[in-house]
């Protein structure tokens, strides 16, 4: 009975977060035909800035916070095996973040809220755009509390035991998110709410900035997270193998939990409201995050090496042909380790804060995140649906071998769509911009790169339709079979204490939370530099 609840929880979710994606991508490409400048009748920067608010929404917000909640929910009654704690929380909690989601998109289609996905003030959105949001973060949070009491219940009725794997990551995901909320949170209904409502009319751009960049950051490790359990908790066993070590990977989420949070205001890197020694100390923490996710190539790599080698690979580069490269979730672990070698090095560059003035607000940043959020993080959330699709369906996987093209396609456009946004970024094109009427030595230069882009988003676009073609396939017409698995990764590794709970963990961060933005949010309230004038007058 639980199981089955638990099942549709999950699927509702998955649905609601590829419905998005899917939807997303033709925003998408919608915005590199306009960009081109080719399809002169597609130009408007009203529907362009519109698109791209509402693509950056689906993607960012609505596809991660759904799978991550179906994903949460899945894992946590099968690695703890045991029921879903108060299932009516969690379909309440659902109903929150559709209803936001429902009352953001209004606004959004209608070009009211065409704020980008940052929403960074003084643009202003329709209310209802900020209600939206507020209470899709609403929602995800009864998520985090049924995680962190299944999470306290299993450890209260096992003492002495290990937390499995997957279970003690999501915990740590739903702590982080607690935490990284908290930000925009107090951004949304401190200041953007009143605002937007007309109950004031100026709205310190300085603090809003700075109560975004606390939640920026750490929400990109929000997103990464679950794919870090697939990483970790799938790859090794669908590779044919072992995890390389529990003990790594436990710490690599630790470090990710409490390194990702004080680090935000390498987003405000060319921001005037905050001084140069809190940037470099933010530099110096982001910096530091980036071992955690060496940790992870290291293990991850390490798995597949033993799992190679053990199918009779040899030699120093052997193991690699001796992966099952036909396996869709080695395949897209081994295609999502290569993304992010050129993403991650993005992100350093980027974290460098001199480096950074050379590409801030340029399309390098978005050539970045695309190929290390849409390229490496969400080519795992794609393996992992095609893992669990016949668990939660009871159906056999429409075509393997469809889902192998998918993935490649995945992959093949993503790096055609950024590697030109690299190179744009280099040679000064703006982030964020439609298409440019002017024809200057400069923007001419920009013209190929556009091209390159329009082939990468409609690889891009096929992909995904051929994705959700294949989930939607499954559950109609998927060979009926009985494919329940147990929980993935099981550790039985007696991890030690530090290791198995949080508590340590929470008050470091929250030392290192008043250290890092204390000052720098009380300076807005402290300093009496000047007063705002009211916007548009
Ligand atoms: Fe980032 C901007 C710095 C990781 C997402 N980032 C963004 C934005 C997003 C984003 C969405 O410091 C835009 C925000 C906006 O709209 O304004 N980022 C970093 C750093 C990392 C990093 C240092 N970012 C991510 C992840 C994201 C993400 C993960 C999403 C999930 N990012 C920045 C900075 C900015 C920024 C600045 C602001 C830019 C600006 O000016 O606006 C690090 O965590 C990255 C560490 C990763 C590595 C890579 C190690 C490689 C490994 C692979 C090994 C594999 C091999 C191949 C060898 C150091 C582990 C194996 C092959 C086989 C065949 C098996
Ligand atoms: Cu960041």
């Amino acid at each position: 009975m639980n199981d089955a609840t638990v099942n549709r929880l999950t699927l509702f979710n998955f649905w609601v977060a590829f419905g998005a994606f899917g939807l997303a991508c033709f925003f998408g490409m919608y915005q590199v035909l306009e960009r081109s400048g080719l399809f002169t009748f597609l130009q408007s920067p009203a529907a362009y800035f519109a698109s791209v608010s509402t693509h950056g929404v689906l993607m960012a917000f609505v596809l991660t916070t759904f799978f991550i909640m179906g994903f949460g929910y899945h894992t946590a009654a099968r690695s703890l095996r045991r029921p879903l704690w108060n299932p009516p929380l969690a379909w309440a909690g659902y109903g929150v973040c559709v209803v936001g989601v429902a009352l953001a998109a209004i606004p959004l289609l209608l070009g009211k809220a065409s704020v980008l996905y940052t929403f960074y003030p003084p643009i202003q959105a329709n209310v209802f755009f900020y209600l939206g949001a507020t209470l899709l973060v609403v929602g995800s949070w009864f998520w985090c509390v049924i995680m962190l009491v299944m999470f306290a219940q299993w450890k209260r009725d096992r003492p002495g035991e290990t937390v499995p794997l997957p279970m003690f990551a999501t915990a740590a995901n739903a702590l982080l998110w607690l935490w990284t909320s908290a930000g925009v949170a107090l951004e949304s209904v401190f200041q953007l709410l009143p605002w937007a409502l007309g109950l004031t009319d100026t709205i310190d751009v300085g603090l809003a900035r700075t109560l975004f960049a606390w939640t920026l950051h750490p929400i990109v490790y929000f997103w990464l997270i679950p794919a870090y359990i697939a990483l970790y908790c799938y790859v090794p066993q669908a590779a044919g193998g072992k995890l390389f070590s529990d003990l790594l990977a436990r710490t690599a989420f630790v470090l990710i939990l409490v390194l990702g949070l004080p680090i935000g205001f390498h987003h405000l890197y060319m921001d005037p409201e905050q001084g140069a020694g809190w940037k470099f100390l933010h530099m110096v923490g982001t910096f530091a995050v980036a071992i955690p996710t060496l940790l992870t190539g290291f293990t991850v790599i390490a798995s597949l090496e033993m799992a190679g080698r053990k199918r009779g690979g040899a030699g120093l580069f052997g193991w690699i042909g001796a992966l099952p490269w036909k396996n869709p979730m080695v395949l897209a672990a081994i295609l999502s380790l290569l993304m992010l070698v050129l993403g991650g090095f993005g992100g350093i560059v980027n974290a460098s804060y001199a480096m950074n003035a050379m590409v801030h607000n340029t399309a390098w940043v978005p050539g970045h995140f695309h190929l290390i959020f849409a390229g490496t993080v969400i080519t795992m959330y794609l393996a992992v649906a095609y893992k669990l699709w016949p668990e939660l369906c009871g159906r056999r996987l429409y075509s393997v071998d469809l889902a192998l093209v998918q993935l490649w396609g995945w992959f093949i456009g993503m790096v055609i769509m950024t590697t030109p946004w690299h190179i744009l970024g280099l040679l000064g094109q703006p982030r964020r911009i439609s298409a440019v009427q002017y024809n200057s030595v400069l923007t001419l230069s920009w013209e190929p790169y556009e091209l390159a882009m329009i082939a990468g988003g409609s690889i891009l676009l096929a992909s995904a339709c051929l994705f959700v073609y294949l989930l939607y396939k499954t559950q109609t017409a998927g060979e009926k079979v009985d494919a329940r698995e147990d929980a993935a990764a099981d550790s039985n590794h007696g991890a030690p204490a530090w290791l198995n709970g949080f508590a340590l963990w929470n008050r470091l961060i929250l030392v290192l939370m008043v250290l890092s933005y204390g000052y720098p949010i009380l300076q807005f309230f402290l300093l009496k530099t000047h007063s705002p004038t009211a916007w548009g007058y």
